[in-house]
């Protein structure tokens, strides 16, 4: 591999798309890194990407932190290297931030997959990104789909907001639960149930899994998935994570899921859906500096102040503040 020569700063972005296509690990790294740093030469390396892209399966896996996220991530990357697939994986971290990378467990883990040449793992912080993972995580996995990646794994913490922006990432989206912790009726009062298409109760080796199991299927029966599409029921998978065992049945129903998305034209929906989520992140990205540059912060305290005092209304500040802004 040629990645050898690469150094940080102005490499001709052509050879560094070219060497990631060919798979080499230094370039797909580096193209991530100037995602992270929001790097001017970011558009460029979209526009060379943009036609290299679409192939990955983008499979999210969102649940309670200690659920078994990251331990089920590399055993789902192990199962899909035994099949020649190529892999990536981007664990989000919505504690950490971008220099600080994921959580050290979850490297340790991931540390087996290190060597495999058809594994690129990578930890991004959602914190600190505007608007959480819809700015930076779909451009990471851009890169990762043109560099020819079968599948990329999207690890998220279930806190709130982000298994709803996964789900918004993802074609096809698991969530986790363990017996005894969070359980079934708890995942669902966070909302998490919502946005699954494949549940996996992790941790089948302790007591309570078939409960949760039942508890889940009792939900599903009564309908709470109202929201999701015709003709897709979502299967319920027992696993033991951590000895890989159910392992192959998660891919089984990811690849039932894969066929189904894409014979029921779900798949367009959800990708049409995901790149105008990505449009409006870049697009209100470029707003709000576009603001900053024109108005700077001097025009929002003079007109917040007036707001405040009631000499202003808030939608003529408003109006003041974005004038000029799309010209
Ligand atoms: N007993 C048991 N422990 C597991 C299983 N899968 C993962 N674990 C353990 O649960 C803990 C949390 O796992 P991790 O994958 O880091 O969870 P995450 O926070 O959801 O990513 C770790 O100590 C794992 O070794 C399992 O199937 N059974
Ligand atoms: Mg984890």
């Amino acid at each position: 591999m040629s990645a050898g020569r690469l150094t940080r700063g102005d490499e001709p972005l052509p050879e560094l798309v070219a060497a990631a296509r060919e798979g080499s690990a230094r370039a797909v790294a580096r193209l991530i890194t100037l995602v992270e740093e929001a790097s001017p030469r970011l558009r460029e390396v979209m526009t060379q990407l943009a036609p290299l892209c679409g192939g990955a399966q983008v499979i999210g896996l969102t649940g309670a932190p200690g659920v078994g996220k990251s331990t089920t991530t590399s055993a789902l990357v192990s199962a899909y290297r035994r099949r020649g697939q190529r892999v990536g994986v981007l664990a989000i971290d919505p504690s950490s931030p971008f220099s600080g990378g994921a959580l050290l467990g979850d490297r340790v883990r991931m540390q087996d997959h290190a060597t495999d040449p058809g594994v690129f793992i990578r930890s991004m912080a959602s914190r600190g990104q505007l608007g959480g993972l819809s700015w930076a995580t779909p451009q990471a996995l851009r890169v990762l789909d043109a560099a020819g990646c079968d599948l990329v794994l999207i690890e998220t913490v279930g806190v709130g907001q982000a298994e709803v922006e996964i789900a918004s990432l993802a074609d096809s989206t698991v969530v986790l639960l363990a017996p005894g912790m969070g359980d079934a009726i708890q995942a669902a009062k966070a909302g998490i149930l919502e946005v699954a298409d494949i549940f996996v109760v992790n941790k089948a080796d302790r007591d309570g899994a078939d409960q949760t199991v039942r508890e889940l299927k009792g939900m599903l029966s009564l309908g709470f998935t109202d929201a999701a599409p015709e003709g897709w029921r979502p299967p319920v998978c027992k696993t033991v994570a951590a000895r890989g065992d159910g392992i192959d049945e998660v891919v089984d129903a990811l690849e039932r899921h894969r066929e189904w998305l894409a014979a029921s034209g779900e798949r367009e929906r959800r990708r049409a859906a995901r790149a105008r989520g990505e449009i409006a992140a870049i697009a209100l990205t470029r707003l709000r500096s576009r603001m900053d540059e024109l108005r700077g912060q001097a025009a929002m305290a003079g007109l917040a102040a007036d707001v405040a005092a009631g000499r202003l209304d808030p939608y003529s500040a408003a109006d003041r503040l974005i004038e000029g802004v799309t010209a």
